[in-house]
């Protein structure tokens, strides 16, 4: 049930190696889906055809994708539909905040900083959904990335907190639409990883020593760990769950 083979499956949000989205990709490959990737902007471009040449087999479709552009969007998913057909998943791994508003107080975000954040944190998972829908006519999976700042408040974390518990609502709403189309959304609240958009965050280093010393499992996770659980939400195996959000934080979210 977790063969994952004869599956399309679009990944976006690919940086550079050390993204969750490449995570995702290796396990998925792994697992032995068809990868299509999506990436933001032509900085990005020689990042993602240098890493998927780096997996083995077909070389994967990659696509430009913009998520505040509603054109991106609607380009992108038409080039999938006339290169692949039909699709069966999509790990929406994309985030963005301006740095000024991941330190100091919340309450000194700005209308254009919270927009911004919201329309490409939140919002896109909508979007992009509604255009995926169309590609997946036998059922499918999407998968977004959420963080337990969403939940409750991490020093720092502010203004992407408020976009993470959009973002979550966003998925039960989405998981309760697409479920008669034999679509399932769930996310997974990875823990801190260091990442290109981790870097924004302010004294990153202390939450990652926090998860050290005080969660269960008294290390931090890995890009592979939220990969492999990601491989499980595309796969059959988790056909029975939606509106889900999974905790791979090496259960930090247990602690009070
Ligand atoms: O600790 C962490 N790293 C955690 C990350 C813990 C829990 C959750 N997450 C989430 C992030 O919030 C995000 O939703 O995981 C997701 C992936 O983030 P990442 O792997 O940590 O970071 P990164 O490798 O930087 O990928 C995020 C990507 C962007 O990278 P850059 O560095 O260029 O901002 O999001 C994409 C872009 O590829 N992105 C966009 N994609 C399409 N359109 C856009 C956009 N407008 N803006 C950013």
């Amino acid at each position: 049930l977790l063969n994952l083979k004869g599956k399309n499956i679009v990944v976006m949000g690919v940086a550079n190696q050390r993204s969750i989205a490449w995570g995702i990709a290796r396990s998925l490959h792994d697992a032995g889906a068809n990868l299509i990737f999506t990436y933001a902007g032509e900085r990005l471009e020689r990042n993602v055809q240098d890493l998927s040449a780096t997996l083995e087999g077909k070389n994967s479709l990659i696509v430009p994708c913009d998520v505040t552009s509603d054109e991106d969007i609607a380009k992108c998913f038409t080039k999938i539909k006339e290169e692949v057909g039909t699709i069966h998943g999509v790990a929406h791994c994309i985030a963005f905040a301006n740095k000024e508003d991941l330190k100091g107080d919340f309450v000194d975000t700005s209308r254009e900083g919270f927009k911004l954040s919201l329309d490409i944190s939140a919002y896109s998972l909508t979007a992009v959904a509604k255009a995926a829908k169309e590609l997946m006519t036998e059922g499918g999976s999407i998968v977004t990335l959420t963080y337990l700042g969403g939940e409750r408040v991490v020093k720092n974390y502010n203004l992407m907190g408020v976009a993470k518990a959009a973002l979550d609502a966003s998925v039960r709403y989405l998981a309760n639409d697409l479920g008669q189309h034999n679509i399932r959304v769930n996310s997974i609240s990875a823990g801190p990883i260091r990442t290109l958009s981790a870097k924004g965050v302010g004294d990153f280093n202390s939450i990652l020593k926090d998860i050290e010393e005080k969660a269960p499992l008294r290390r931090n996770v890995t890009q592979e760990e939220v990969g492999d659980t990601a491989t499980f939400l595309f796969s059959d195996m988790s056909r029975g769950i939606t509106g889900e959000n999974l905790h791979v934080d090496s259960g930090y979210h247990i602690l009070g």
